[in-house]
């Protein structure tokens, strides 16, 4: 049965009923398809990037209030509109590729209520993607308070105007789309980066029923940054955020490094001496990760005590060592 929602029947030119903007795209029934397609409705929100950022002609932007995100799809916006300011618009539910537009017949369905500045990002926990609910909003990918960057997964490649590549958000593959029209030079990101990145939610999913090709879409240089962290020339082993429950999604963080020269070795043992994870062979220099918990067969170990041990060999054959116990927790119910 269908309803008829009293917004329909109440939107006049004088006081339309402004939605939130999670009602504006609410897809009650789950078929990827906002139940209020074709609907004119009026949303309220902040404005998250240039009006022009993401088209090529006319305007293609986001605007999000506390609630959730959308696109802003149109021929028409007014020139003073800007990143940071909340706007009141009138427009038409559209749907292209999943995503959830709004589109504003003319200059003058939309009005400037206040300038708020800009939100704060939704910030991904570990092994978050993007998905549905937090389409259309700023999102921060990486935690630079926790050092939790994503790391490259695979290298940028020219595609449709811009760049597509890949990140891992701990175990969760975030695609990244770059649209050419921001500018953004992708040179320095290959494979193996580390990065923060910031962006807008996006959807590009061509085939029914519309849930799936999630992505990043970056605005500005800076919504990408790189890590490039510095672990000394001392022979060292760090570990931080242990004991930790992998089944949680829980990672550890590994530091390790020496004098110019050395190689290393980083090998995880139980209490019994068996080898089970060789997170470095061979290694011609330092580094900082985050381990997730599996073994050399990309299977969790169960909860109990590791060593985790460095070795270090010099070019002249001297041999360094030190140790680290780890623990694996078991999630708390
Ligand atoms: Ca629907
Ligand atoms: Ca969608």
């Amino acid at each position: 049965m269908k309803v008829l929602l009293p917004v329909m029947v109440l939107c006049s030119l004088a006081g339309a009923q402004v939605l939130t903007i999670a009602e504006a795209r609410v897809d009650s029934d789950g078929d990827g398809i906002p139940d209020l397609l074709g609907d004119i409705v009026t949303i309220s929100g902040i404005v998250t990037c240039e009006t022009t950022l993401f088209s090529t002609s006319g305007y293609s932007f986001y605007m999000q209030d506390a609630s959730a995100g959308i696109n802003v799809y149109a021929y028409e916006a007014p020139g003073n509109m800007v990143p940071g300011q909340r706007w009141e618009l009138t427009g038409e539910i559209k749907a292209y590729n999943g995503l959830t537009e709004i589109s504003p017949g003319s200059v003058d369905d939309y009005s400037y209520v206040d300038n708020p500045g800009m939100p704060a990002p939704v910030q991904l926990v570990r092994n978050q993607p993007v998905s549905e609910p937090i389409e259309g909003m700023l999102i921060a990918a990486g935690d630079q308070t926790l050092v939790q960057w994503c790391t490259v997964a695979t290298s940028p490649s020219s595609a449709g105007g811009g760049y597509n590549f890949d990140v891992w958000n701990g175990q969760s593959i975030i695609p990244v789309r770059v649209n050419e029209t921001t500018g953004i030079d992708v040179s320095s990101i290959s494979e193996g980066s580390r990065l923060f990145l910031l962006g807008i939610g996006g959807q590009y999913d061509s085939t029914d029923p519309y849930d799936s090709g999630y992505q990043l879409l970056p605005r500005y240089q800076t919504d990408l940054i790189l890590f490039n962290p510095s672990v000394g020339d001392f022979f060292h082993l760090d570990v931080e955020g242990n004991p930790f429950a992998p089944a949680l999604g829980e990672t550890m963080q590994v530091e390790y490094s020496g004098p110019q020269g050395v190689t290393f070795n980083l090998t995880l043992y139980d209490r019994a001496g068996r080898d089970l994870a060789h997170l470095a062979i061979n290694s011609p220099a330092g580094d900082i990760f985050n381990w997730d918990g599996r073994d050399d067969w990309n299977e969790f170990l169960p909860m109990g005590q590791y060593i985790l041990l460095l070795e270090g060999v010099s070019s002249d054959g001297e041999r360094l060592t030190t140790t680290e116990t780890v623990v694996i927790a078991a999630p708390l119910e």
